[in-house]
């Protein structure tokens, strides 16, 4: 059976981008075909400046959110990275089979480090070892397929490449993945600067949409997302940025019908947003309404993290300790 692998970082609250381009994808599709763990990614929340107690409350929303998203217990692995010691441990062999070169041509790493220092603040070296970290998560599992939005594809690649050097190196020890990607919504934009990535780490508060906003405040961003001074509503990519996010983010809602096709339907920009909003207001309506009833039930999200973590362990564990004695370690007596 094909064995899928992602996460989430608890850096910020979910955003629609995250469902789009993710996670409504793990529901719908990977949990149902596939041997699927997911994981709250929590090591990769500390390569930037943190709140611990943000940290620990995020990583319980999230866990939170992807049950109320419909992630089915009995039927995927969802579990917190931190709570499985073998993603550690594996990526320190991978940061002994990458190279320093190869880190800092990370784009994520280029972007993120140079916001850092713009700040005048300090660049973590967790920042830049973290595709290594990420690359321990997804070969620590034997995963066949990782499903990502657009931007963490370069990781995946990365992934791949230090598994072939591995297996080349110290004999066949992991199985080479391949990244599989949303047609739309994979890469959900700003709604304010629709050249940028919906990222829930990010500052701009009014161009996010997050999965537990009140329709209100979801409607109010939508209609004051950013477009363009045109008139007429084509899609194009290029020249009209925020046009374009809201066709994808409407055709994404409605399954997925091309954005160039939903244009054609709208003769003004009014129409559209309030299209778009209405259709984000429904998508997560009922996400909301069952994030509520399993908040009032925190020792249920707590079993299916326990027993998560004890499934994930017992499939990396051995993985990793191959990869232990492939590369020279002495088995413990
Ligand atoms: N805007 C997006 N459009 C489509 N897919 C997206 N994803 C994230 N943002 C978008 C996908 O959601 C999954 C989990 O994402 P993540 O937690 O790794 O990243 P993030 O939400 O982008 O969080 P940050 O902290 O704001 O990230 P940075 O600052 O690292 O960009 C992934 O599959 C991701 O592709």
């Amino acid at each position: 059976m094909t064995r899928i692998f992602s996460g989430v970082k608890p850096t910020g609250h979910l955003t629609l981008g995250n469902y789009l381009g993710a996670v409504r994808r793990w529901v719908q599709e990977d949990q149902q075909r596939a041997d699927a763990l997911f994981s709250i990614v929590d090591l990769h929340a500390l390569t930037v400046e943190h709140d611990p107690a943000r940290v620990r409350r995020l990583s319980r929303q999230a866990a939170t959110l992807l049950l109320a998203a419909g992630l089915d217990p009995a039927r995927c692995t969802l579990f917190v990275q931190s709570h499985v010691d073998e993603h550690a441990r594996l990526s320190y062999l991978l940061e002994c089979t990458a190279t320093d070169g190869e880190m800092r041509r990370m784009v994520q790493y280029k972007e993120k480090a140079g916001r850092e220092r713009d700040r005048g603040g300090s660049v973590r070296l967790s920042l830049l070892t973290y595709p290594v970290l990420m690359a321990a998560d997804i070969l620590a599992y034997e995963t066949d397929e990782v499903p990502v939005g657009d931007d963490q594809v370069q990781h995946v690649e990365l992934t791949r490449d230090l598994a072939v050097r591995f297996n080349q190196r110290y004999g066949h020890t992991f199985t080479v993945p391949k990244a599989t990607h949303p047609a739309v919504g994979a890469r959900v934009m700003n709604l304010q600067e629709p050249t940028s990535k919906m990222g829930k780490s990010d500052d701009s508060g009014p161009g996010i949409v997050y999965l537990l906003d009140e329709p209100d405040v979801v409607r109010r961003k939508v209609m004051r997302a950013v477009t363009d001074s045109g008139r007429d509503v084509v899609y194009d990519r290029d020249e009209r940025p925020g046009l374009a996010n809201l066709l994808e983010v409407l055709a994404a809602c409605g399954g997925a019908a091309d954005p160039a096709e939903v244009a054609k339907g709208y003769a003004s920009y009014g129409a559209l947003k309030r299209d778009v909003a209405e259709a984000v207001v429904e998508l997560l309506r009922p996400l909301r309404e069952r994030h509520a009833e399993l908040v009032a039930d925190p020792a249920y999200v707590d079993g299916v993290l326990r027993d998560g973590a004890d499934r994930a362990r017992a499939i990396a564990r051995p993985v990793v300790d191959r990869a232990y004695r492939a590369m020279g370690l002495l088995p413990a007596g």
